[in-house]
């Protein structure tokens, strides 16, 4: 398991972190010269706190990736097919993956996740591993490659592509035996992997619906996983128990606060219901003590289902309640993947893709200008665990949006408590305030004309580095 982010080594010694300095001397003289996590050197230890990889960055700098649902289900009106579905139900019949990838890049987003097999089995690649796929399918005579036509899609638009496999499978006859599964679903995860070029992230779910009379698989996750790290070193792996990215603790869109990217890696050991019970708060908030860099990831769908049904075509969120997904995931240090489900066609729905590309336009309005832009900014610690960040208009302003975010290649996650004023005359008004900042925490608030702001840091989990402020006029754009 790939899970421990190995920092790079530290090579020199920043003239400003006395703290680490002081606690590295501490160390030294006390005789620690191997930390508790395993890290070869004290100089290390003093200065480590787990920071993402460059994979996790990628994906965290992505701030929204679409999700794909299709499959089966397209065509039978379902949500969790049985697996006894005859593969020539699936008959797309102008299936154009472009399509998909133009909608994604118009909404914003810069990574697809695409089903390549869900619950039911059925696999949208050409697999060696089973009869249960495309092969059978009316679609392109048999020779069609889902998976294919969306990885060329993707990086025709300059989209990162992902795939998810369920591991839960209702069709394959060897699923309960565990060593033949595992055998076979590392198969299909080494196809997927070794066939279509650099993949952005590999998604695994934990659904199991298995009645007390069903088949039981244990799984072997630490295989899966060390093949998906072996064969897609810039992949980062999704689960509720990462090991890369984590699930956010529910399917409704919002991400928690606070919202720290670091886990306990034991506290879930595997993705599984019986591992994840109870433990939805964990998964929202994460855990500022946590050893490993897993930061959330909030997968919820356009319309109340994940794959196409023609009834819902009527409840497609609208752009206020997009609006408000995005300021609840990427606004609280998450990031979005959002579910579009293509129509038997093959197509995404002609009212999501204009609903996305509305919301993005709504998002580049608001976002267009950045009031701080070219302001004069200052940094100072105030003590141990607070900090101020002071941004001088150059003539003031109103506003009422704040993007803050700390840097968290350098430093991973510090601030745990924060408050944002507005310097209204001479007076420092409260505008808005909350727990964690980490990669982007967004604030809308009444907007009030401003000659200065300032970010309070009012605790951190260790000496606070400097964040960045934007800032913009808000209101109802
Ligand atoms: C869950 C699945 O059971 C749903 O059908 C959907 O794919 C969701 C994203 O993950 O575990």
């Amino acid at each position: 398991m790939a899970e421990q982010h190995q920092p790079e080594r530290v090579q020199w010694l920043p003239a400003t972190d006395r703290r680490g300095f002081l606690r590295m001397g501490a160390a030294l003289a006390g005789g620690i010269l191997v930390s508790p996590r395993g890290r070869d050197s004290a100089h290390e230890w003093a200065l480590a706190r787990p920071r993402p990889t460059a994979a996790q960055l990628l994906w965290q700098q992505d701030e929204v990736a679409l999700f794909v649902h299709f499959g089966v289900n397209t065509f039978t009106d379902r949500e969790w097919g049985d697996g006894r579905e005859d593969p020539a139900v699936f008959a797309p019949t102008a299936l154009d993956a472009r399509q998909w990838a133009r909608a994604a890049r118009a909404a914003g987003g810069r990574a697809m996740v695409l089903t390549a097999k869900h619950h039911d089995g059925f696999c949208l690649w050409p697999t060696a591993t089973t009869e249960h796929s495309v092969r059978r399918s009316p679609w392109r005579n048999g020779d069609g490659d889902v998976v294919r036509e969306f990885v060329d899609a993707c990086r025709a638009e300059g989209l990162r592509p992902g795939l998810y496999l369920s591991p839960w499978d209702r069709n394959n006859p060897v699923y309960g035996d565990s060593p033949r599964y595992n055998n076979l679903f590392e198969a299909q995860l080494t196809e997927l992997c070794t066939r279509y070029g650099a993949l952005s992230e590999i998604w695994f779910d934990g659904a199991n619906g298995e009645g007390p009379n069903g088949k039981r698989q244990t799984y072997d996750w630490k295989r899966f996983w060390d093949a998906c790290h072996r064969l897609q070193p810039e992949a980062v792996v999704f689960s509720s128990a990462g090991p890369d990215v984590r699930w956010c603790g529910n399917e409704q869109g919002t991400a928690g606060d606070p919202n720290w990217s670091t886990m306990d890696p034991l506290a879930i050991p595997e993705p599984g219901g019986q591992f994840e019970a109870g433990k939805e708060g964990l998964l929202q908030h994460g855990d500022p003590n946590g050893s490993v860099w897993r930061p959330a990831e909030i997968n919820t769908s356009i319309r109340p289902g994940w794959f196409y049904h023609a009834a819902e075509d009527a409840r497609v969120r609208t752009v206020d309640d997009l609006v408000s997904l995005y300021f609840n995931s990427v606004g609280r240090n998450g990031k979005l993947l959002l579910n579009v489900p293509p129509t038997p066609a093959g197509l995404f729905p002609e009212v999501d893709v204009a609903r996305m590309a509305d919301w993005r336009v709504r998002l580049s309005a608001l976002f267009a200008t950045d009031l701080a832009g070219n302001a004069r900014a200052t940094w100072r610690r105030t003590g141990a665990r607070t900090a101020e960040l002071d941004v001088v208009l150059r003539r003031p302003a109103t506003v009422g949006l704040a993007r803050i975010g700390e840097d968290i290649r350098s430093h991973g996650q510090l601030v745990a408590k924060h408050s944002v004023y507005g310097q209204v005359g001479s007076e420092w008004r409260l505008l808005a305030g909350g727990s964690t900042i980490g990669y982007a925490r967004l604030h809308r608030f009444p907007p009030a004309s401003v000659g200065a702001v300032r970010v309070v840091i009012e605790e951190a989990v260790d000496a606070p580095e400097r964040v960045d402020l934007a800032l913009y006029a808000g209101g109802a754009a």
